[in-house]
């Protein structure tokens, strides 16, 4: 069963960064599909909650170069 988590993105300059963040998380196991909102600084990810994690989601970004914190 998946879920689904609202990030806010931090550090966006361009809209190729967003594109970056996108393929990013993506690529992850366990994302099923990530899709990032450049104007309103945002990703919508579905996931396997038994593969990945938000703070995963947001490690990734950071590794990207961005920062990222759960929408509440
Ligand atoms: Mo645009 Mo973002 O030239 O990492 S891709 S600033």
């Amino acid at each position: 069963i998946n879920e689904t988590v609202e990030l806010h993105l931090m550090g966006m300059t361009c809209a190729a960064c967003a594109n970056r963040i996108e393929k990013g998380l993506n690529r992850l196991p366990g994302v099923s599909q990530a899709t990032v909102n450049f104007a309103l600084e945002t990703a919508h990810v579905e996931y396997s909650p038994a593969e990945v994690s938000p703070e995963d989601l947001i490690q990734k970004v950071k590794q990207l170069g961005y920062d990222a914190k759960i929408k509440e």
